[in-house]
Parts: C-alpha cells; structure tokens; sequence
C-alpha cells in the first residue's frame, strides 16, 4: 500500500515537475527571445526615423547662443550712461559677437550723436536706441520676391563648399512643394560624384525630378538642360546648386560667369534669384566671400546658415551694412523644415530676449 501511495505521489511531483519545466522554465527562452527582439525593434525605428520628419526650430531658439553671448554682456551696461568706458564695453560685445570693425565704429558713433541729440542718458532709453539702430541698419534685408506664375522662377545657389548649399535647396524644395508648388532640381555641382548623388537623394526623399549629368559634365549645360526642361513641363520652381570649390578659385568664378551667360540665352528671365549661401558660423570671412563672389556672379540675396549653434549673429549687421542685400532665408538647422525667411523684428526680438511668438 506504502509503496502505491509513494508511487502516486512520485507520480504527481513528476507531473507538476513537468507542468512547472513547461510553463515557467521553458518560458524563460521566450523571455530571452523577447529580449534579443529588441535590437529588431530598434531596427524598425531607424528605419523611420530616415523619413524626413519636420522639426522646426524657432529663431529664438536657434539664436540662444548668439542671445546669451549679446545679452550677458549687455547686461548692465548702460546703468552708468554712456560714458567712455562703457562705449569701450560695448565696442568689445559687439566685436565678440562679429559685428566686425567698421560697423561697430558706425554703431558706436550713431550711438552716441543720436542719444545727444534726442536726450536719451536712461538705461532703458540707452538699451531701447541701440536696439532700434540695430533695427535699422536691417532694413535692406527685407525683401519681397514677385514669382510670374506663368514660367518657371529659377534659383541658383552659390558658395564656398560646405556653407549649406545643397541642403538649403533640400529644404526649399521641401517649403515650395509644401505650398503647393512643382519643383525640379538641377545638380549644377558637377566637379564631386557625391555632389550630384546628395542632390538625388533629396529628390528621393521628396519625390522632385532631378535633372543630372555625369560628374565632369559642363556645370552651365545642366542648368540650361534644367532650366528648358522645367518650362516645358511647367514647372513652378527650378532649384539649381552649383560647385563650392574647383581646382582653383578663377575657375569657380568663371564657371559662375558662364552660367549666368548661358542661362541668359534662354530668355526666361533665368536665374531670377541668384542666392549667396554663407555659413554665419565663419563670422567675418563671411564678408570676404560675399566681396569675391560678387565679382563673378551678382548675388541677388544672401542665404544665411547654421544661425543655430553660433554665437556669431552680429555679423548680419555688418553684412546688411556692406552688401545692402535682402536676406532671403537663415538656416536654423539641419531638417528640411529648418529654414526660414528673415524677420528683422523676430531676429532683433531674438537676440535681444523678447519671444516674439
Ligand atoms: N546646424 C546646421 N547645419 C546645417 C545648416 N545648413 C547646412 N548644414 C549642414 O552643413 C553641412 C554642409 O552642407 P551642404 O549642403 O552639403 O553644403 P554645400 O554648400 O552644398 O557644400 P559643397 O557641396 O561641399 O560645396 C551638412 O552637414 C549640413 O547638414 C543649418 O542651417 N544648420
Ligand atoms: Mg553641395
């Protein structure tokens, strides 16, 4: 009888020995399964996330660094009027932040002969003038541009390599077809292979033809290509880059001259904007690019990126002062959505802490 008993309780623990390696034991590999899904899962988000998703960036807070740097500095300053040393001040925050020589020296001058003249010797009065000076040395850079709905508005793109040329047509592409607008791309840069193929993922990515040619190819011929192609598919806007570097400078400027020569044989008006893109980053050689490119090829407005992550702002100042070119956009960063035009207000509300929005 003991030896049935022990044999159907032994029976019983090796039923539930059973039952409990099934259920719980065994149960451990799915849980390790589960685990090693997780890079699997991670996979699936990358995959997402190479979907350009809209960020937008505001211009006051893309301009925090160029706001910490002035206002930091600026704290403070008028508290004693506008005495000797505190014009030295300001001359030394002004430079910091790359307003640069000549137009700090203006500022400064201005400054002075304006708060004489209309009595100002307040730290809110002093603060209030030389934000509406600033203000005023940007009103060249406004700017209206009349698109002809009946013809293609065409768009060229110029540089020094690296300034953003490529992605701004990237997002404009993106803001014009977002409006509703058709768009064609045309790889002008044809002196790099990966120049022509940044371009041709954009225009994946957005579904806009791009129109191309081996790299080597003659630079003015795509554009001219690009250019009778848009206006005989009608085509609202053609987005023309062009090379940021060649053996040597002279060839960069004469391949710029021969464009805008070739282009102006279409009789379409073409290019219709010629856009200086300068990295606000690089502070005053921003303004030596501007002076060389010039020569070649008159820029019709400027572009100016990576506003975001520089604390180099006053450089608008001293670029609205010297070239008297409406800034078309700034670059706030690197989405497609990060591009903007320029505000004056919003940039001088910007950098001196006043939320516009
Ligand atoms: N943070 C930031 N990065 C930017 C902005 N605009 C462009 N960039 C980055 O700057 C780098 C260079 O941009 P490109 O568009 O390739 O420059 P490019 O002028 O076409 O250069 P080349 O083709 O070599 O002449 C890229 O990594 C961009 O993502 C901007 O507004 N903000
Ligand atoms: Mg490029």
């Amino acid at each position: 009888m003991i030896s049935v008993n022990v044999l159907l309780w032994l029976g019983l623990a090796a039923s539930l020995g059973v039952l409990l390696w099934f259920f719980v034991i065994r149960k451990k590999p799915d849980a390790t399964s589960s685990d090693e899904a997780a890079p699997y899962d991670a996979t699936a988000t990358d995959v997402s996330s190479e979907v350009v998703e809209p960020s937008s960036v505001s211009f006051f807070d893309a301009l925090t660094r160029s706001r910490t740097q002035l206002t930091q500095s600026l704290r403070g300053l008028f508290s004693g009027g506008l005495d000797e040393e505190v014009r030295e001040d300001l001359e030394a925050v002004l430079l910091s932040a790359d307003v640069g020589v000549e137009t700090t020296d203006w500022i400064l001058e201005t400054l002075v002969t304006r708060a004489k003249a209309e009595g100002v010797d307040s730290q809110d009065g002093l603060m209030a003038l030389l934000k509406s000076i600033l203000s005023d040395i940007l009103e060249p850079t406004e700017s209206v541009v009349e698109m002809d709905p009946s013809a293609p508005h065409v768009m060229l793109m110029i540089g020094v390599n690296g300034v953003g040329k490529t992605t701004t047509i990237g997002k404009l592409a993106y803001q014009f077809q977002s409006n509703g607008q058709s768009v064609l791309l045309a790889a002008g840069d044809t002196f790099r292979a990966a120049a022509v193929e940044q371009l041709k993922t954009w225009g994946e990515r957005l579904n806009v033809p791009v129109i191309s040619q081996d790299s080597g190819a003659d630079s003015a011929s795509v554009l001219y290509d690009a250019c009778a192609s848009a206006k005989a598919r009608g085509i609202s806007v053609v987005l023309g880059d062009t090379a940021g570097r060649l053996q040597n400078k002279t060839n960069l400027m004469s391949e710029l001259e021969k464009i805008g020569r070739v282009l102006g044989k279409l009789e379409m008006g073409a290019p219709h904007e010629v856009l200086l893109v300068l990295d606000a980053g690089t502070g005053q050689n921003a303004i030596s690019q501007a002076r060389e490119f010039s020569k070649a090829i008159k820029p019709t407005g400027l572009v100016l990126t990576k506003l975001d992550g520089t604390a180099k702002g006053g450089i608008v100042f001293a670029l609205a002062r010297e070239f008297n070119l409406p800034i078309r956009y700034v670059g706030l960063g690197e989405q497609s959505s990060d591009l903007q035009p320029f505000d004056r207000s919003a940039f001088i509300d910007a950098l001196f802490g006043n939320p516009s929005e």
